[in-house]
């Protein structure tokens, strides 16, 4: 995507109602060609420093690279969305020194292998067990929980059945002690449910994301911001305690 498009669809994103908007330089599509830091950068620093002059939310990047975090944020970013959960080397020591909230995302395997065959004896529980553990690792290099955000990774290295389990025990995953994020929209799981290319995904999507607040899910992580801001604020205006009961 050339940068002018990723700006425009970013400051539209912004204008329907996202409260943070994610740009990212690496596909993490199975199978996607990994690319260099250099070749990160220069996708997405240009974008990072449109959007950081052009609108108040954070911008986010989606980097497991320490160099991109750093030019990133020196660029204007005030959030970093890491697939990888800080285990890259030297990841965790930039996103301490940079100060700014993380997103810790779960992920089985690597992006190449990661759906082939995922086997989990429970997932809930297994996916649990890595978020604190990665949590554990970041608040002991000094990264305070308030400015933490963890993510179950849906589709990363999970089947289905294993999706929903997820999105049917999220509420397992709010005693961490860290706000909860997640991204459904448009996801392979609702194409093997439903039987949806990825362009008619909306519907669906929209649902996901009502239902993941629902369960306690503080960010949403979406491709269609009006329609999930809509269907959202509705969900809060019927629970303005904000849950079921
Ligand atoms: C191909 C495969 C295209 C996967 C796009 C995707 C998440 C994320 C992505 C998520 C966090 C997509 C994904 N998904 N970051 N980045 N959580 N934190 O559907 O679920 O956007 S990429």
């Amino acid at each position: 995507m050339s940068p002018e498009k990723a700006i425009a669809q970013a400051l539209r994103m912004a204008e329907e109602g996202a409260d943070i908007v994610d740009v990212g330089g690496e596909s993490t599509r199975p199978g996607a060609r990994p690319v260099s830091a250099q070749e990160e950068m220069d996708r997405v620093l240009p974008v990072v420093e449109a959007l950081h002059a052009r609108i108040p939310q954070p911008v986010s990047i989606d980097t497991s690279k320490p160099e991109v975090m750093r030019a990133a944020v020196a660029a204007g970013a005030g959030f970093i969305n890491d697939v990888q959960a800080l285990r890259t080397d030297g990841a965790l020591a930039a996103a301490t020194e940079l100060n700014v909230p993380v997103c810790l995302m779960h992920m089985r395997g690597e992006p190449r292998t990661m759906q082939d065959k995922p086997e989990y004896a429970d997932v809930v529980g297994e996916v649990r067990v890595f978020l604190k553990e990665r949590l554990d690792a970041c608040m002991n290099a000094g990264i305070p929980a308030s400015r933490i955000v963890v993510d179950p990774g849906f589709g990363f290295g999970k089947t289905l059945e294993h999706n929903i389990e997820l999105l049917r025990g999220l509420k397992k995953l709010q005693g961490l002690g860290a706000a909860v994020l997640v991204g459904l929209s448009r996801k392979s799981m609702i194409g093997k449910a439903l039987g949806l290319p990825v362009e008619q995904r909306l519907h669906a999507s929209v649902a996901l994301a009502v239902m993941a607040v629902q369960q306690g899910a503080r960010i949403v992580r979406v491709h269609d911001v009006g329609p999930t801001v809509e269907a959202v604020r509705m969900w809060e205006a019927v629970y303005p305690w904000g849950r079921l009961g």
